[in-house]
């Protein structure tokens, strides 16, 4: 049979199932990463499966979020990361190294190999030829431990690129074409498959910015081929060895296909609040700016610095505005530091930040009230940057550069010639900042500071739910809706009783105290609840308040995988006009002694009632009625 490229990858890590388009199917999982704002919570799960070593081929841990030290609280995190992996076999990255997708994807992914990450952007090294998928830290323990990832085997759409981009044109443009085209959930359940000759004008890390912003669109990951680019990028990391050709077959079928001809992409723009809300720069041209950020896991290689560099060379930043650079990594700080290039930008007046996420994820750099700012990142939820009302858009390098130099929204082919930028034929390579387990390490002690608390255990499904609508929401809430990022909220990350009290603080300060107060077991949301983040505090906060149940229109894939690894029934409205039947307040009541396909919920304030579907698997099922995965894992040890 000719297969995809991303056929062939799963077809060679089917641990379960059949290879059809919405069937169960389980994966072998070669390589795992954490970061530091996921990773605590994953190996206190993986603690907690009793382990002695990892089972994977590798297993990475990143520090790159929760940078700033305010207080022990994030050091304490860093150092239990530290030790947690130098006893059970996993390397560890050291904070200021860089962020995890970009250090990934420079030093470790591999063609044809499989990846599971407790971090959304996963899909980044998919720039590689790889299946990269995001999932829930508890997830990506239980990979650790050697078991098989489930998921629905997505259908896979081919995205057909042809010509090559023109100049100032660059990778972030195409795939916010191509979100302007999916929107926000027209990826759920799919791998965006990358084919045509477009592509091999592409570097591995364009198509990476591709792949990682892929995950905007809901899909479960986006792959490219792998070829004499990717060959050529991995020799310049030294791994030459570790490169193979991969790709499609000559007739291979796509579920659906879309064409994107490279030659007539334009400088593109996302508008406040959503990364699908995009347009033309020049439909804003003129439009004042504050803030100019240029980095995150989408935008931080050498290649978008270098370009940065050559475009603010001999220039200055506008006085009205805030120009922040963050590489990715150490490396590509590294190369620029040895080619000249990080003197151009230091002298250009660009604030030289840490080599993390920073910015992305509110951690510093937060606008100034109703601030615009310009960044080059991949999402642009209300309040994320740590100012509820400032105005973020995301952009290429290219206009970001544009924007920084004339202090508003600028179209940047009007900037003079695009610079020729060279790549290095063999990069500076430099991984003083990985430490690997060795025999000796096995032993290491593993410190848990005060803010590090036990994960707390949960009672199995009683047989009804008879309770209130703690809250009701519109469509496409995000998991930073639910439990916001900044570095206040995130220093709270190993702390649940802690933490949970921030659920939804910004949508409705009420809420942690309603629910611990009056309790209450349902949220109803609208399409696409729990787009965004994988971060599992968005279904385990609620779930220590006491939410037992949601009811959407629709659900983020990963994000319903969490709430069935917390023990919460994730329901969804056979017709979806009866949402306007239940309303914040109402009192529900919900039969759950078996769980099949189609529930019946009953309005006991309203004297109604109306059909929900319950879309899981049996695993899924006696996963929620447990209480949640590990307390399935422990009862199965029993
Ligand atoms: C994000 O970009 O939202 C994050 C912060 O990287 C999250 C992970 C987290 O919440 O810690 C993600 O993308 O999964
Ligand atoms: Fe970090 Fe931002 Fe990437 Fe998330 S999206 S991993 S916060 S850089």
């Amino acid at each position: 049979m000719k297969q995809t490229v991303a056929e062939k990858v799963v077809a060679n890590h089917l641990a379960h199932g059949k290879m059809v388009a919405g069937e169960e199917i389980a994966l072998k999982i070669d390589h795992t990463l954490t970061q530091d704002s996921t990773g605590t919570l994953a190996y206190l799960e993986f603690e907690a499966m009793g382990v002695p070593k990892v089972k994977t081929e590798l297993s990475l841990s990143f520090v790159d979020h929760n940078m700033l030290q305010n207080d022990f609280r994030n050091a304490d995190d860093h150092r239990y990361l530290q030790g947690v992996a130098a006893k059970y076999g996993i390397v560890f990255s050291r904070p200021g190294n860089g962020i995890c997708h970009q250090l990934y994807l420079e030093r470790f992914a591999k063609p044809g190999a499989t990846l599971l990450g407790s971090d959304s952007h996963t899909p980044t090294a998919g720039g590689m030829g790889m299946i990269a998928i995001g999932a829930g830290g508890l997830d990506v323990a239980a990979a650790m431990a050697g078991e098989p990832f489930y998921l629905e085997m997505p259908s896979i759409t081919g995205i057909k690129l042809t010509g090559k981009l023109a100049p100032f044109v660059s990778a972030k443009d195409v795939i916010l074409q191509i979100l302007r085209q999916l929107t926000v959930k027209g990826g759920v359940n799919k791998i965006l498959e990358y084919t045509g000759s477009g592509v091999k004008t592409l570097s591995v890390p364009e198509r990476g910015t591709i792949t990682n912003m892929g995950t905007e669109t809901g899909a479960t990951t986006s792959i490219f081929p792998s070829d004499e680019s990717t060959q050529a990028f991995l020799r310049a990391q030294g791994r030459e060895e570790q490169w193979c050709e991969l790709g499609a077959d000559e007739g291979a079928k796509y579920a659906e296909t879309l064409d994107v001809d490279l030659g007539k992409v334009e400088p593109l723009i996302a508008l406040p609040h959503s990364p699908d809300n995009v347009k033309a720069v020049s439909e804003l041209e003129g439009t004042p700016v504050d803030q100019v950020c240029i980095g995150s896991c989408t935008n931080s290689s050498l290649r978008d610095l270098k370009i940065v560099s050559a475009l603010l060379k001999g220039k200055k930043v506008s006085e009205n505005t805030s120009l922040t650079v963050s590489a990715g990594s150490r490396q590509a700080m590294q190369n620029l530091a040895a080619s000249g290039e990080l003197e151009v930008l230091i002298a250009s007046g660009a604030r030289i930040l840490e080599n993390a996420c920073g910015p992305c994820i509110g951690i510093g750099q937060a606008p100034t009230s109703e601030g615009v700012s310009l960044r080059t990142f991949n999402r642009n939820f209300k309040g994320r940057s740590g100012t509820q009302d400032a105005k973020v858009y995301l952009v290429s390098p290219e206009t970001a550069v544009a924007a920084a130099l004339t202090g508003k929204i600028t179209d940047p082919r009007k900037l003079d010639k695009i610079p020729q930028i060279s790549m290095p034929e063999k990069f500076v390579l430099s991984d003083a900042m990985f430490i690997y387990p060795s025999a000796k390490s096995a032993v290491a002690k593993v410190v848990m500071g005060p803010n590090i608390k036990p994960l707390p255990t949960f009672q199995p499904l009683p047989s009804k739910l008879t309770g209130g609508v703690l809250l009701k929401t519109g469509d496409n809430v995000s998991t930073d809706d639910i439990l916001p990022g900044g570095s206040e909220i995130m220093s709270l990350r190993s702390n649940i009783p802690e933490i949970s009290k921030y659920t939804f603080i910004h949508t409705d300060k009420t809420f942690a105290c309603r629910a611990l107060e009056k309790g209450g077991d349902f949220i109803v949301g609208g399409e696409n609840y729990g787009q965004g983040s994988s971060r599992e505090h968005a279904a385990l906060a609620p779930k220590f308040l006491g939410v037992k149940a949601i009811i959407a229109k629709s659900f983020a894939r990963i994000h319903m995988a969490n709430l069935v690894n917390f023990g919460i029934l994730p329901l969804t409205f056979v017709d979806k006009k009866d949402y306007e039947k239940i309303a914040q307040g109402d009192v529900l009541d919900l039969d759950v002694r078996e769980l099949t396909e189609h529930l019946c919920v009953k309005n006991l304030t309203k004297g109604t009632s109306v059909e929900v579907n319950l879309s899981l698997t049996e695993l899924e099922k006696s996963i929620v009625k447990a209480g949640g995965k590990l307390a399935a894992i422990k009862a199965k040890q029993k």
